[in-house]
């Protein structure tokens, strides 16, 4: 087998409108929506410093099939920087970008292969007038796609390297959108070498030879949900190895959710001046992007009455946005939660024989996953989730997230039953 090097990405999402921070501050919103665009030149940059044979793209392009013309001349600038290198770029589309949304009439660079939706196409790569790999692909006709694609690719038997190309959801995962279902076993009896997939937005290899698996994730993350680094794969595909696959961070902006531990604080200042110390940490973590940050407060506080009067959570949010205006890289703290408790001793409590501690071992239950308490507030939550009513509004909820609602009911019912609010 020969050997080739290639950038695998997908889902860039190009345009995508960022609707909630827009709404909150339109400035923050449009370097939002610029920063699509900057993480597909990122990819552009690294495809031609590393001097790259070819750049693979799985799909979702564009955050929606009515794409803006702003968009696609920016894709297609990006294109022809590729395509005056000598770069070939390889293009399926997505859920997102389907083949039945209006496209601008442009003229498009040599050098890009765009894949049909009728059928798998094959195109040749080529090399100095050799073919040095086939790359295999098919797009999405619409939006909608419940038809397992992966069985219309050919079993081929090559003596270069063979990619597939293709945007696809694979064995039921259920925090997707189940478009183009298949399974691994449907990937791995094609005689592929790399799978080029696109779809699920966190970087998966879902195996890493005969044939590599790989989803490369979203190049930059839109919402708090696709928190953690956002990139792009280099790969280096060679006979008798395993294939090289190296994740390349692209991002501009940076989700991330933490939690900070307040016990013993002593003042509101403590509070301002540590989340604005821990907000630096996250950014200097992240090696100076721009950051989007949650931050949940917990621990065993003395200042937990006194954080949960009015609005002092909605002013210390402001207070560290102020602090925070016209830094760089910038710094939006999105939003601060409360899960901190008071200085009450919940050992002592609990070992009582009053209606308190009659409470606290309701909650306690819980936390055993077996629990007949557990089970009913299950049953009872799965009627929200089992309508399409209830989904559009509420996000599905996590064990972990509900057990952190239970313990801030169980604050909330303690500061109640003793008086301390
Ligand atoms: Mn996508």
């Amino acid at each position: 087998m020969k050997s080739i090097r290639f950038v695998h990405c997908a889902d860039l999402h190009i345009d995508s409108p960022f609707q909630g921070i827009s709404a909150i501050d339109p400035g923050l919103g449009k370097m939002l929506r610029h920063s699509t665009y900057q993480a597909f030149n990122n990819i552009v940059d690294l495809a031609i410093r590393e001097k790259v044979d070819c750049v693979l793209i799985s799909g979702d392009i564009y955050d929606s099939a009515d794409k803006s013309l702003r968009a696609q001349l920016k894709f297609r600038d990006g294109l022809n920087r590729l395509s005056n290198e000598g770069i070939s770029t390889f293009i399926v589309c997505g859920n997102h970008d389907p083949l039945n949304g209006w496209s601008a009439t442009l003229e498009w660079p040599k050098n890009v292969f765009p894949f049909p939706g009728d059928r798998v196409q094959c195109w040749p790569l080529q090399r100095n007038g050799e073919i040095i790999a086939q790359i295999y692909g098919i797009s999405f006709t619409k939006g909608d796609i419940s038809e397992n694609l992966a069985l219309k690719f050919p079993r081929v038997d090559e003596s270069v390297p063979c990619i597939g190309l293709l945007h696809t959801n694979i064995g039921a995962n259920t925090g997707h959108m189940p478009y183009s279902p298949c399974t691994v076993e449907d990937l791995s009896t094609r005689g592929m070498d790399y799978w080029a997939l696109g779809h699920i937005h966190a970087h998966t290899i879902l195996k890493t030879s005969n044939p590599a698996i790989v989803y490369p994730g979203c190049s930059q993350s839109r919402h708090p949900g696709e928190s953690g680094e956002k990139g792009c794969c280099l790969v280096a595909l060679e006979s008798g190895t395993d294939p090289d696959i190296q994740f390349i961070p692209t991002d501009i902006i940076r989700h991330k959710s933490d939690v900070m531990d307040i016990t013993n604080y002593i003042t509101i200042d403590d509070v301002i001046s540590s989340i604005e110390k821990k907000c630096e940490e996250i950014v200097t973590d992240m090696g100076e992007r721009h950051a989007i940050i949650r931050l949940s407060l917990i621990g065993r506080t003395d200042l937990h009455t006194e954080l949960h009067r009015g609005n002092i959570v909605g002013d210390i949010l402001e207070r560290v946005r102020e602090d925070f205006e016209g830094r760089t890289p910038w710094i939006w703290l999105e939003k601060l939660t409360l899960s901190t408790t008071g200085t009450y001793d919940l050992e002592t409590l609990r070992s009582g024989n009053d209606f308190i501690a009659d409470i606290i071992s309701i909650y306690d239950e819980l936390e055993d996953a077996e629990s007949e308490s557990w089970q009913e507030i299950q049953g009872t939550l799965a009627i929200l989730f089992s309508n399409w009513q209830g989904k559009n509004y509420i996000e599905e909820l996590s064990k972990e997230k509900l057990l952190e609602l239970a313990r801030q009911a169980r604050g909330l019912t303690l500061d109640k039953l003793m008086g301390t609010e």
